[in-house]
């Protein structure tokens, strides 16, 4: 089948404008004067250039943290459930933009309708779930080993929190951070991918007239649209005692240290090379539906994404079968158009990662079962729309061991659950997991804690598309933070342990003696 041709660069700069217009995005915002640093703002369905924006260099950093530090000052003593007002304005904010948002998700991203759309739903519900959490930012209180004296702890909020995003969910990441962030007496500064501007324009402009709107300190949130040298500020700014990174392990590695040697705090997302184990007794066409959604959804490009299949050397052949035909039924194409299913790869050097990666799988004596090649798209010359591929693999080599962010999907077989777990657990990163199984003593082993080392572990689900409401986050090198629903919102505030002595008499603790 043909791919679905893409519009015009006219067309698509139309939609974008239009997009930010829309969302409130000031004309200065998008105008460069004479000699300024600016940003290029790409659409990775043609390759080519939307609009160039104004940029930041790293001496303006400092300014905008002073700002939003500034704006903490006011904002942590305002009761969390007014804080609560803001985000809640935010939140409606989000969805009366819903559509035109999920545009510049598209246009920058590349995800497909339902899939942009989604993203956005994921920033209206954070927004919900933060509402709500702002009358439940519960400390413990705790009995005294004291007669007359309580025991407690509260919880304030922290200062500014630094949050870097990654290409792949533009705005959502943002927001579970931003959201709570907020809610819990922060102010933000966004330092977003390089790919997305357009996306944090338009979020920052709708929180910015969230902010106006309900009264809270202008500065509450600060936008970095600049390059590498810019989230480095950041890093280092001894102002901000909070860093949520969502990025490669790479970026992790160097943010991680930066951060801890000022004894700041970091939060990470980083890579994953999340994997499923089917069994023997797995339902073949339920779990069909959710492989091919985790691995080729998104063009393979979420931290979550399928890239690893572990399946039972009794299903593998039925299993196959139903995947390569899965596979070759995708549309991919523009995801613009209905009904595509799979849009373009980022860039040119994730196009070349995917290729690389396929070229060493095969050396390895991998053998490829479908997919891997590169589909030419009308009117898209420099977009990289690639076949997804699943590739049988003879053994956990050193390429299935990483993650290459596009459509790979390496499928390795086993005869024993220890044996699925092993390989399931030897590589160095640990996001997201699934098992297929109507066997219940095998689910229950995958999640226990001798099962999956994984920070989600899912049962007959893939490992992509996690629910706000749970904590999301894995081990390894996939960095240990937790983000989003649970208790992930004390990562955003610092706890005081207090003791109250009402008793008129003072006792020591551990029956300590003096004066
Ligand atoms: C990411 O790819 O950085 O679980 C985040 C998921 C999404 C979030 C992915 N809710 O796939």
């Amino acid at each position: 089948t043909a791919a679905a041709p893409v519009p015009g660069q006219e067309a698509l700069r139309e939609t974008a404008l239009r997009a930010l217009r829309a969302c409130g995005v000031a004309e200065e915002a998008l105008r460069v004067a004479d000699g300024a640093a600016s940003l290029s703002a790409v659409t990775c369905l043609t390759g080519a250039e939307l609009l160039r924006v104004p940029a930041v260099g790293a001496d303006d950093v400092e300014g905008v943290v002073d700002a939003a530090h500034e704006a903490f000052t006011t904002w942590r003593t305002t009761p969390a459930p007014v804080r609560g007002g803001l985000v809640k304005r935010l939140g409606q904010l989000l969805s009366e933009h819903k559509e035109v948002l999920a545009d510049l998700v598209t246009l920058e991203a590349g995800k497909i309708r339902s899939e942009a759309l989604g993203e956005v739903q994921e920033m209206i519900d954070v927004c919900d779930y933060a509402v709500g959490i702002s009358r439940q930012l519960y400390g413990k209180t705790m009995p005294s080993e004291r007669p007359g004296h309580r025991l407690m702890e509260t919880w304030h909020p922290l200062g500014v929190v630094g949050v870097i995003s990654a290409f792949n969910f533009p705005v959502a990441v943002w927001s579970w951070n931003s959201a709570i962030a907020l809610v819990c007496g922060d102010s933000v500064v966004w330092k977003p991918s390089e790919k997305t501007p357009l996306t944090a324009l338009a979020c920052s402009a709708l929180l910015d007239r969230a902010i106006a709107e309900t009264g809270a300190p202008a500065g509450l949130h600060g936008l970095l649209l600049g390059g590498r040298e810019v989230g480095e500020a950041l890093v280092d700014s001894p102002r901000v005692p909070l860093v949520s990174a969502t990025g490669s392990t790479r970026m992790g590695r160097e943010v991680g240290p930066r951060v801890a040697a000022r004894f700041g705090r970091s939060l990470l997302e980083l890579g994953g090379n999340n994997a499923a184990v089917v069994t023997a007794s797995a339902d073949l066409e339920l779990a069909t539906r959710a492989i091919v959604f985790s691995a080729a959804g998104t063009a393979g490009q979420r931290c979550t994404t399928l890239r690893r299949l572990i399946v039972h050397s009794s299903v593998v052949e039925p299993l196959l079968e139903r995947l390569v035909a899965a596979y070759g039924r995708l549309p991919i194409g523009s995801p613009l158009e209905q009904g595509t299913l799979v849009g373009p790869l980022v860039d040119a050097g994730s196009h070349q990662r995917f290729t690389e990666a396929l070229e060493r799988a095969r050396e390895a004596g991998g053998e490829v079962l479908v997919g891997g090649g590169r589909r030419d798209v009308e009117g898209a010359e420099d977009g990289y729309y690639v076949e997804p591929a699943i590739v049988r693999m003879p053994a956990q080599t050193d390429v299935v061991r990483e993650e290459t962010f596009a459509p790979i999907l390496y499928v390795l077989t086993y005869d024993t659950l220890d044996e699925a777990i092993e390989l399931h657990n030897g590589v160095p990163q640990g996001l997201s997991s699934g098992i297929f199984t109507a066997d219940q003593r095998e689910a229950e082993r995958f999640i226990a804690a001798d099962g999956s080392d994984c920070g989600i572990v899912n049962v007959n689900i893939g490992t992509s598309g996690a629910e706000i409401g749970g904590a999301f986050g894995g081990e390894k090198e996939t960095g240990g933070g937790r983000e989003s629903g649970s208790d992930s919102w004390q990562a955003y505030m610092r706890r005081a342990t207090n003791t109250v002595n009402y008793s008129g008499e003072l006792l020591l603790a551990q029956d300590v003696n003096f004066l």
